[in-house]
């Protein structure tokens, strides 16, 4: 069955674009690109021309999660399973396609009005190595994992995952977890060896609840949980190591107010599912607000 392969781009809107300039150099370590266009810069992570579209605006929240497929056949077997389940797309012009630097683009919303972009082919700059923002002892974790995870509002995590499952997406519920609200059930889904690209069914106050990307080093995790002290940027989960993926992570406030989580160790997805009640060690809550799940 053809699948998505890794989750390639994603697209930002943020309020202070001059904050997340700083914060995504600085702090993150990624690379800033500006001055293609006007109305927009780019952060990249590795070869590809960007990983991350940050659009200045007046609000603060994901523009769109773009997914990659290997090919135009892959992309026709994902949009006939749409078709079949009666979910509308629409087949970018190549302005558009061209605007996000890949040869063919589709754009749709998932059933909780997150919208979605299926591509294949991006544009990679393979005489451009990446040059991080900071000092750093190694490089993000990416090529066929894509840029990390996102973990986003579900209105219907049921429905959520029937639809992630036609563009290929395979997982399940993996934690009954206790928060404010009552016990949630969060489902993590995976394409490729990252062990989840997808989270949903933990909902805070925007679209986008937390973006995790991987360091290939320790001491690059280290280096960022120094920054991030150092600049008194608000943690709203300690270090700690999840159950489901084994990563090592913590999570602090972006300029936007929805999390960063900055990770390494992650482990690969399995092929058989199973749950959890609470993750290995630490993940306890600082700052409250973004993630009130006691892990
Ligand atoms: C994750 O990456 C995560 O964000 C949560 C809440 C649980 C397990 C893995
Ligand atoms: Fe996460």
């Amino acid at each position: 069955m053809s699948s998505v392969t890794e989750l390639g781009y994603v697209g930002l809107t943020v309020s202070d674009a001059e904050a997340w300039k700083r914060f995504g150099t600085d702090v993150v370590g990624l690379e800033l690109v500006e001055g293609e266009e006007d109305d927009r810069f780019y952060f990249r992570m590795d070869y590809w021309h960007h990983r991350f579209v940050i659009h200045p605006g007046d609000s603060d929240d994901i523009a769109y999660a773009g997914w990659r497929v290997a090919d135009e056949d892959a992309l026709e077997a994902i949009l006939a399973r749409l078709d079949g389940a009666g979910h509308a797309y629409r087949r970018a012009s190549p302005e558009e396609a061209a605007e996000r630097r890949v040869l063919s683009l589709v754009k749709f919303e998932d059933p909780s009005g997150n919208p979605v972009e299926l591509f294949h082919s991006p544009l990679i700059e393979a005489h451009l190595p990446f040059h991080p923002g900071r000092r750093m002892h190694g490089r993000f974790v990416t090529g066929n994992q894509g840029l990390g995870h996102i973990l986003i509002q579900a209105d219907d995590p049921v429905a959520s995952q029937r639809f992630y499952s036609l563009l290929g997406l395979k997982g399940a519920v993996q934690y009954h977890l206790q928060s404010p609200k009552g016990t949630v059930y969060p489902v993590f889904m995976h394409c490729n060896d990252r062990q989840h690209s997808l989270a949903f069914g933990v909902n805070g106050p925007s679209r986008l609840n937390h973006m995790m990307l991987e360091y290939s080093e320790l001491d690059d995790l280290g280096l960022a949980h120094d920054i991030v002290r150092q600049q008194g940027i608000d943690v709203a989960l300690q270090l700690g190591k999840h159950s489901n993926d084994a990563a090592l992570t913590f999570y602090f406030m972006t300029p936007s107010g929805w999390a960063m989580e900055l990770g390494w160790g992650g482990g690969k997805a399995l092929e058989q599912q199973q749950y959890h009640l609470r993750d290995i060690f630490g993940h306890g809550v600082e700052v409250s607000g973004n993630m009130d799940v006691q892990l």
